[in-house]
């Protein structure tokens, strides 16, 4: 800490209210410093932060925090806010495993209105804590934060029309930087453009309407003739025409960088007590000169480089496109100068989805403004009339992609796996029930490591295998995810495909890529002879079972492996066939044991009257927190050593039995 800077001098958030405008510009500068030399050694996101630096100095100094709440959309953009509510001296622990969150997390802070990770639910939640403050009578503000890309999820409109229809007092500050991870699109994305092109017109409207009142007689008329000419002069000055009609008051557009014209415009925006658009112009990756040049890269980094040669560069990530769960594309460019490592499975994905698109000119890529997190760039260079990106709109990439199976296309969707769960009815209802053709790329499964439990992919497994029709595959590296793309590209029903974030296991991609056939369960060990032990994992519960049967082996004990690469339909005879074989079943997966694959097993062996113990290593029953990987592996227990330890306990409880 030091104490020369306002950062520690000064009792935050409650003095920010008292400060001038010098006083301002040299906190936003050491924030933005903090920002910088913090995410430099622990990654995370970072030009959104910058971007609201700001604004969160404006919005603090308007507001009574906690009493008025600040809503983040995403979250990601919070740490600012992180800083100036109380949590400077631990913020070089953000991210880190018991450190802090990278999102707003209320059991951290008070001034964490609500937790978030996801996009798009501000408005909802923020209008929620509205109306809830407004029915109790008591005092208390909130104004949601939401970014553009933000508004290209269908889940802000639907709280815009409840919010515009109750007139609920709620200030929606939309910050509006022109970017989602990359570049926006959409025909909203268009709209704002076009208001932001014209940034004058929000004055001149304030003035039209001040100076036409003024004049006896008329200004009152044009005011009261109806709505109509009220419409048709508004229609024409107003750049927000679309939230107005929507029952918003609209405000902007503002100089996001400029605290006096925030603090200004926010006093009135909260003044009018009712819904209120505050439209914000701001700069992705403000004050870091790289982040400013190429915001899509630093969007989510592993780490910068500071003050090399390389300065601003961001350091090799593990994966190209997994330094940050959230997806941005740096370190992209250093993979290529690297030693030659595994790609990730994302990459796997990538470039087999190209391949076979190449192939097949039925096959279409779909994101959900993640191409570069889903390695679905690769399709969008090389054949961009063949790749969709539907902006953050997880929902309607599944129902476009089952209008486009409908009529004879071959959609492949590809999802993380914690947004896959925002589309789960159009899954069930516009692909399943039909039976159509859609391939679903679930990327992230499992555990994601520092963006913590929004972002997890704790529960596909158990949300999927339910549904009728779904085939379910789930690859244990990087070629058999590439055979099974191919293999659901071939089928006539809907499927899915389940993996995990980083580095495949090394193993030699087969070129051309193939389908396979089966077996749906595959015994890795040699011979498969009758053994003590059954360890039978899906994905990356192979990996771990492979090293369990080589700790078991070291005590003696015999075990065989199996990898089940389709859990649905499962090849119930070959489970059985294999529990048979064994005197304890130990069942892996990367997902919660609720209603997981272990569980699938279990119905097995129940319905089949077979008896044998069952060990079934997954996640627990919780939610999980952030931090590195492999610590949150250990702090589970999803590890060959756990496997171990629990396939002898059963051992010798039968042995006791
Ligand atoms: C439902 C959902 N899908 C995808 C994401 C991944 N994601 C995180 S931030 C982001 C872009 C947000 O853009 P915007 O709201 O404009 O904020 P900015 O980063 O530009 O400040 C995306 C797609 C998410 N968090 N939630």
């Amino acid at each position: 800490l030091r104490e020369d800077r306002l950062l520690e001098r000064l009792s935050l958030p409650d003095d920010l209210s008292g400060l001038d405008e010098e006083q301002m510009r040299i906190l936003a500068s050491e924030v933005r410093e903090e920002i910088i030399q913090t995410v430099a050694r622990t990654g995370g996101h970072l030009g959104a932060s910058l971007g609201v630096v700001e604004l969160t100095l404006a919005l603090h100094a308007e507001l009574h925090s906690p009493v008025d709440k600040v809503v983040w959309d995403v979250g990601h953009q919070c740490y600012a806010h992180k800083l100036l509510t109380g949590r400077l001296e631990r913020f070089g622990s953000i991210r880190t495993l018991g450190g802090l969150s990278g999102f707003p997390k209320p059991e951290e802070s008070p001034h964490d209105a609500v937790g978030t990770g996801h996009s798009s639910t501000s408005i909802s939640v923020g209008m929620g804590l509205a109306e809830a403050l407004r029915a109790q009578g008591g005092e208390g503000r909130v104004v949601a934060v939401i970014g553009d890309g933000a508004l290209t999820g269908g889940m802000a409109y639907e709280g815009l029309n409840q919010a515009g229809h109750l007139g609920t007092p709620l200030v929606v500050v939309l910050n509006d930087n022109d970017m989602s991870i990359k570049r926006n699109v959409g025909a909203m994305s268009s709209y704002l453009s076009r208001i932001r092109a014209v940034p004058g017109l929000y004055r001149l409207r304030r003035d039209f309407e001040r100076r036409v009142q003024r004049f006896p007689g008329i200004g009152e008329r044009v005011f009261a003739v109806g709505e109509q000419l009220k419409d048709g002069v508004k229609a024409a000055l107003v750049p927000g025409m679309l939230f107005e009609e929507l029952g918003f008051t609209y405000l902007g557009v503002t100089d996001g960088h400029d605290v006096g014209a925030l603090r200004g415009d926010l006093r009135r925006a909260l003044a009018m007590n009712g819904p209120v658009v505050l439209h914000v112009r701001t700069v992705k990756g403000k004050g870091y000169l790289p982040a400013e040049l190429e915001p899509d890269r630093f969007h989510g980094v592993s780490g910068l480089n500071l003050g090399s040669a390389a300065a601003g560069a961001t350091i090799p990530a593990e994966g190209s496109n997994s330094g940050s769960t959230t997806g941005g594309s740096a370190g992209r460019r250093y993979s290529a100068a690297a030693p030659p490592v595994p790609p990730t499975y994302t990459e796997a994905f990538g470039r087999a989805l190209l391949s076979l698109a190449t192939a097949d000119e039925r096959v279409v890529g779909i994101t959900a403004a993640m191409a570069a997190g889903t390695g679905l760039d690769l399709l969008e260079e090389a054949l961009p009339a063949r790749f969709f990106d539907v902006g953050i709109a997880e929902g309607h990439a599944l129902g476009f992609a089952a209008g486009l199976a409908a009529a004879g296309q071959k959609p492949v969707v590809a999802l993380y796996s914690t947004f896959l769960q925002r589309a789960y009815d159009q899954l069930i209802h516009d692909v399943c029930l039909p039976g159509l053709p859609v391939v679903v790329a679930v990327d992230r499964a499992g555990l994601v490591g520092e963006d913590g439990p929004t972002h997890h992919g704790a529960f596909d497994l158990s949300f999927l295998r339910l549904i009728p029709g779904l085939s379910l595959f789930v690859p244990k590296d990087e070629a058999e995810l590439q055979a099974l793309l191919a293999t659901a590209l071939e089928l006539d029903r809907p499927a899915v495909i389940r993996y995990p974030r980083g580095r495949g296991r090394g193993v030699a991609l087969p070129s051309p890529i193939r389908p396979l056939a089966g077996p749906w369960i595959e015994v890795l060990t040699p011979s498969a002879p009758a053994a003590d032990v059954l360890l039978l994992g899906c994905g990356t519960g192979v990996a771990v079972a492979e090293q369990a049967a080589r700790l078991l082996a070291a005590e003696g004990v015999s075990a065989t492996v199996a990898n089940a690469r389709r859990l649905r339909p499962l090849d119930s005879e070959a489970v059985l066939g294999l529990a048979e074989a064994h005197e304890v079943v130990v069942t892996l997966e990367e997902n919660v044991l609720s209603a997981g694959f272990g569980s699938a097993v279990l119905e097995v062996l129940s319905d089949h009257g077979l008896r044998r113990p069952v060990v079934r290593l997954g996640l627990p029953d919780r939610f999980i927190g952030h931090g590195d990987t492999p610590s949150l592996w250990a702090e589970v227990g999803f590890d060959a050593r756990e496997a171990a330890r629990r396939a002898q306990q059963a051992l010798s409880s039968i042995a006791i039995g």
